[in-house]
């Protein structure tokens, strides 16, 4: 990150225990250790992918989330089940904005929403006979290359055998059948669900096609990018240009048949530490594949991270044709980052979002000279804050211990020790691999720094900054637009974007340009403004 964000602020700690007073002692305490106020320098840490207190009012969402809607949902052409009621399908369905392009022959799935639709006598006395009359049924009407099963809440408490069921399925139509015990109520929130999402499909779908079609120099993986709003369709034209084969996305734009055969690519590439840094371990371990992190967020960022890939492969043709994407992409990014910047210089920015992006954005608002004066995600760990040097001083809590950790070993026949020689020469060059610093480090000094932040503690915020801009999701939106500060949703863009590469810079810089230029937002008056407010203050019990 530039030099310029880490300008100093103003030291926030007296608004950190005005925050923490209003809470019974117990809670405070609690929170006080997911509140941190920023020091780069130091070595800091912060609590976090811990429970949330009952009664707060959370930005989080669960494991089944994590699961269908993040992990899987963005692949085309699995029958995604949902085994369970119908209101956990109903909120998974195109709520999230994938987009995916089956071309002319391709099978596209993800406008249905397929459920098991269980009903109380199935609660009652099982729905494993329901699940499998639904995957027979889905089968039949679309004769899928595969069918995924997902387990919500109730599932898990009457105890249905989906593993079983999926065995006993696959036998029997012949196809990849394959289930995810992704309950709602496991771990502590969605990245419990991308932790059993990367295991399902590392067990049960990749490195079942071993054969190259297109022999290409340059073959990778994107992964833990999903497409949202167009993003990957950015990022994979560069890829075009340059002459790099994409194996396989993870998951934006993909297709079963791209990580049935993902364990054939030369680099895996992380965008989402968060979520998928599972797959990129495994895959190496297993096949003997290297990893870097990667960001496409901000046109430095972009720029950086085609040059990395380059980089990688040590060839000069495709340094040359990364240097002409960038070259030719900045002229107008800069362009229009200067004349933004003329109205955006020295505005706050705060963005509370899930376990990647409240970090990658910074980089956007910094290009138009706007600080992020506060920032957190939801869900992530420690290593998303602090990096991944921490990642042994991780305490293993009984949540965590919940979630499976599979025992990869080496594959003798398919593992490619060119592979880890490659690696070992690179980094005696100063190359580096598996290297994710956290947010914290790059974020400016004083700069608070808030896990699974709640929603008093986001009022307590604006009122003491007055954000120029709040991003997060359409859970917190409207209740911060009464505040007059505009919001601008980083999950779903506001139906806007891409905002993924150069293009996608130009488009947010305009974007946040127009938001906080608005003269509109003076006009709000909040409903409290004139009403009477209810203050009282929480009682000190038990959690
Ligand atoms: Fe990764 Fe995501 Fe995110 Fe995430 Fe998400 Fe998302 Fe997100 Mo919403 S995988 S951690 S669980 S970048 S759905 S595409 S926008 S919270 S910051």
């Amino acid at each position: 990150m530039s030099e310029k964000n880490k300008i100093e602020l103003p030291d926030p700690s007296e608004l950190k225990e005005e925050i923490l007073a209003k809470y019974p002692n117990k809670v405070a305490k609690k929170r006080s250790k997911s509140i941190v106020v920023n020091k780069p320098e130091e070595e800091q840490e912060i609590q976090s992918n811990v429970r949330t207190i009952p009664g707060i009012i959370t930005q989080r969402g669960c494991c089944y989330a994590g699961c269908k809607g993040v992990v899987l949902g963005p692949t085309r052409d699995i029958v995604n089940l949902v085994h369970g009621p119908i209101g956990c399908s109903f909120y998974a369905w195109l709520t999230r904005r994938n987009q995916t392009d089956p071309g002319p022959e391709g099978e596209n799935f993800m406008t249905y929403t397929f459920s098991t639709d269980m009903q109380d006598s199935n609660i009652v006395f099982g729905g494993e006979k329901k699940l499998e009359q639904a995957i027979r049924e889905a089968y039949e009407i679309f004769k899928p290359h595969a069918i995924a099963i997902f387990s919500t809440c109730p599932v898990g408490l009457i105890g249905d055998d989906i593993h079983t069921v999926a065995r006993l399925m696959k036998e029997e139509l012949g196809i990849n059948v394959f289930g995810f015990s992704c309950e709602g109520y496991k771990g502590v929130s969605q990245s419990a669900g991308h932790h059993i999402a990367n295991n399902g499909i590392f067990k049960h779908v990749v490195g079942l096609n071993d054969k190259i079609e297109k022999s290409s120099k340059f073959r990778v993986n994107l992964l833990g990018e999903y497409n949202i709003g167009g993003d990957a369709f950015v990022i994979e034209k560069y890829f075009e240009e340059m002459g790099i084969t994409l194996v396989s996305t993870y998951s934006g734009n993909s297709s079963i048949y791209q990580f049935e055969k993902s364990h054939t690519a030369d680099l895996n590439m992380v965008m989402c530490h968060r979520s998928i840094n599972y797959i990129a371990e495994m895959m190496e371990k297993k096949y003997g594949i290297p990893w870097i992190k990667v960001n496409f967020i901000g046109a430095d960022a972009a720029a950086k991270s085609l040059r990395k890939i380059a980089d990688y492969f040590e060839d000069d043709g495709l340094k040359a044709k990364a240097e002409k994407i960038i070259k030719r992409e900045m002229l107008e990014v800069k362009k229009v980052a200067d004349d933004v910047k003329t109205r955006c210089d020295g505005k706050l920015a705060m963005m509370f979002v899930g376990g990647s992006r409240a970090h990658h954005y910074q980089e956007l608002f910094s290009e138009i000279g706007m600080k992020t004066v506060s920032a957190g995600y939801e869900f992530a760990h420690r290593d998303d804050y602090e990096g991944r040097k921490v990642l042994g001083s991780i305490k293993i809590d009984a949540d965590s211990r919940n979630i499976e950790e599979l025992d990869v070993k080496k594959d003798e026949e398919k593992y490619r020790p060119e592979l880890a020689e490659k690696k070992e020469t690179l980094i005696k060059k100063g190359y580096n691999f598996e290297d994710y610093d956290g947010m914290m480090p790059e974020m400016g000094k004083n700069s608070l720094v808030i896990d699974d932040i709640s929603h008093w503690e986001a009022e307590k915020l604006i009122e003491f900054y007055k954000p120029a801009i709040f991003c997060a999701g359409i859970k917190e939106k409207y209740v911060i637009q009464k505040f007059g500060i505009p919001l601008k949703q980083l999950h779903s863009y506001d139906y806007g974007g891409p905002y993924a590469g150069f293009k996608g810079a130009i488009n947010f810089y305009k974007e946040i340009d127009r938001m906080v230029n608005t003269s509109i937002w003076k006009l709000v008056d909040p409903p409290w403004k004139d009403q009477p407010e209810i203050v009282a203050k929480m009682a000190d019990v038990e959690y």
